[in-house]
């Protein structure tokens, strides 16, 4: 009895620890960076709360990853995909900055900017590149689909976009950055000797040495008219006052050191990389907003906890209703219940002073909705993310199983109009988490949403 006893206590302890919602600080007034961060595996709808606040902002910075981030905006019925251009660019008076953190293939940088004028979004004078951000070069991506193909079944499933390979010269200190192509002759020498490190180190590699320089000679004038040292550009447009917000790209359970490594993206998305990636002192941040879908996706392979068959029942209602497709690789994402051991987790490393909870119109027509609220492993309560892989495929996950609606919400534009299951679905993840929920998606649309303010 008493066993049982310590533990229920136990598992009290673990899915009531914070319990007490903290206040969200960055409804006051005073001035900083707003961060936009997702809270899970990715996915989480990050790209519309950046478009719906954006109206507000001057500024909009990605600050970490590259063209393997995917963020979906739909705006009157008209989809919007962006890669590494910040979403925030649909504000026609923002500036869009692309921080040192970023890792950048300039193709497919100018391919995106080239798109947007194609759909009438002037952009001229608007987007601010980093000089030190690391390029991506098309080698990078070959190497990336090399080591995955050479790992088989044991593969990470990324993107194939080159991010891991191109962090990996930048760490490895022999990468080029985007301001390198002021000086021709040095990107020339440094170009030659990663391009043949490269060669000796993977077999049957063929890089068009010159083909590429030349290609990199001739956008280097539109590129470097873009490229400017963002540091000063931000801190500068800080101090005037300027509304700055931060898209983050990715999520926090895909961070090379909080996520699920070796599953994990090569960059850091959680909220470290708002100071390494744009060059920003902490004491200028406010609001860090979590975004977290109702459920649980995840694209690529990796453990995942609560983790539910797509082929049949709630599994396959999450990833058809959800459209749950990557928009980068157009991959089908992998659905489960909401992992609220997860979402603490993630809430614990990143300090969110509120919640973005999206896709909860995907939830409706469920009998009931479970709702993972702690990780037992060989009979024991977890209080904490285990680190270790095996015992993450192992743990065992506790529900709490609660009515669904059937109502349709996607009209809800105030949280009073919501159905009391919904509702209730709601307070529940607030206890339990201890961070308020803000804005609650019923919807795709730019307008599908409620804000509690
Ligand atoms: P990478 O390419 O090296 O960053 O892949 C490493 C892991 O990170 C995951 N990853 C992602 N997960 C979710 N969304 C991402 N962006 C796209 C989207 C993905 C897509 O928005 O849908 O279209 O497939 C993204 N980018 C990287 C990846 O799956 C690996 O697990
Ligand atoms: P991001 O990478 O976090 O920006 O998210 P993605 O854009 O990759 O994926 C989120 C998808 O969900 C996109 O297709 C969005 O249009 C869609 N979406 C966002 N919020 C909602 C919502 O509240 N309801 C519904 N049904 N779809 C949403
Ligand atoms: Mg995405």
């Amino acid at each position: 009895l008493l066993q049982g006893l310590s533990e229920s206590m136990k598992r009290v302890e673990v899915t009531l620890g914070t319990a007490n919602l903290s206040s969200d600080f960055s409804k006051s007034q005073r001035h900083g960076i707003d961060v936009v961060l997702g809270a899970q595996w990715g996915d989480e709808g990050k790209g519309k709360l950046v478009d719906m606040l954006s109206q507000e902002y001057d500024v909009c910075a990605r600050v970490a990853g590259g063209s393997n981030a995917g963020h979906t905006i739909v705006v009157d019925g008209v989809k919007y995909k962006f890669h590494l251009l910040p979403s925030g660019i649909l504000n026609p008076t923002a500036v869009g900055l692309i921080g040192n953190g970023v890792v950048v293939h300039l193709p497919s940088f100018l391919k995106e900017l080239d798109g947007l004028a194609e759909n009438g979004i002037q952009h001229k004078g608007r987007v601010f590149i980093s000089d030190r951000a690391h390029l991506v070069f098309d080698f990078h991506q070959d190497v990336d689909g090399t080591l995955e193909y050479r790992l088989g079944r044991h593969k990470i499933g990324t993107t194939k976009k080159g991010i891991g390979p191109a962090y990996a010269s930048k760490i490895s200190r022999n990468g080029l950055r985007v301001g390198d192509l002021r000086e021709w002759d040095y990107f020339e020498q440094r170009f030659r000797a990663l391009a043949e490190h490269h060669m000796q180190s993977y077999q049957g590699l063929e890089i068009d040495i010159e083909g590429q320089l030349e290609y990199y000679k001739s956008i280097a004038p539109r590129v470097l008219s873009m490229t400017c040292d963002t540091i000063e550009l931000t801190n500068k447009k800080y101090k005037e006052g300027k509304k700055i917000l931060v898209e983050g790209a990715n999520a926090t359970m895909l961070d090379i050191d909080f996520g699920t490594y070796p599953f994990v993206t090569s960059s850091n998305p959680s909220v470290g990389s708002v100071l390494t990636g744009l060059g920003v002192s902490p004491k200028k941040l406010r609001g860090i907003y979590g975004t977290v879908k109702s459920y649980c996706t995840r694209v690529g392979e990796g453990p995942f906890p609560t983790e539910l068959d797509t082929d049949e029942g709630v599994g396959h209602h999450l990833a058809n209703v959800g459209a749950e497709f990557g928009t980068t690789t157009g991959r089908p994402r992998r659905c489960g219940w909401l992992d609220l051991p997860q979402l603490k987790y993630s809430a614990t490393i990143n300090g969110f002073t509120s919640l973005n909870l999206t896709k909860i119109d995907v939830l409706t027509g469920l009998d009931t909705i479970s709702l993972g609220v702690a990780y037992k492993h060989k009979g024991q309560y977890l209080a904490t993310m285990p680190a270790s892989l095996a015992e993450l495929k192992d743990v065992e996950v506790e529900y709490e199983i609660m009515p669904g609606w059937k109502e349709d919400i996607s009209q809800c534009r105030e949280f009073d109009d919501l159905p009391e299951n919904c509702k209730n679905y709601i307070h529940r993840i607030e206890e339990i988490v201890g961070v308020p929920i803000r804005w609650i998606g019923v919807g795709p649309n730019r307008l599908d949403v409620i804000d509690r303010g």
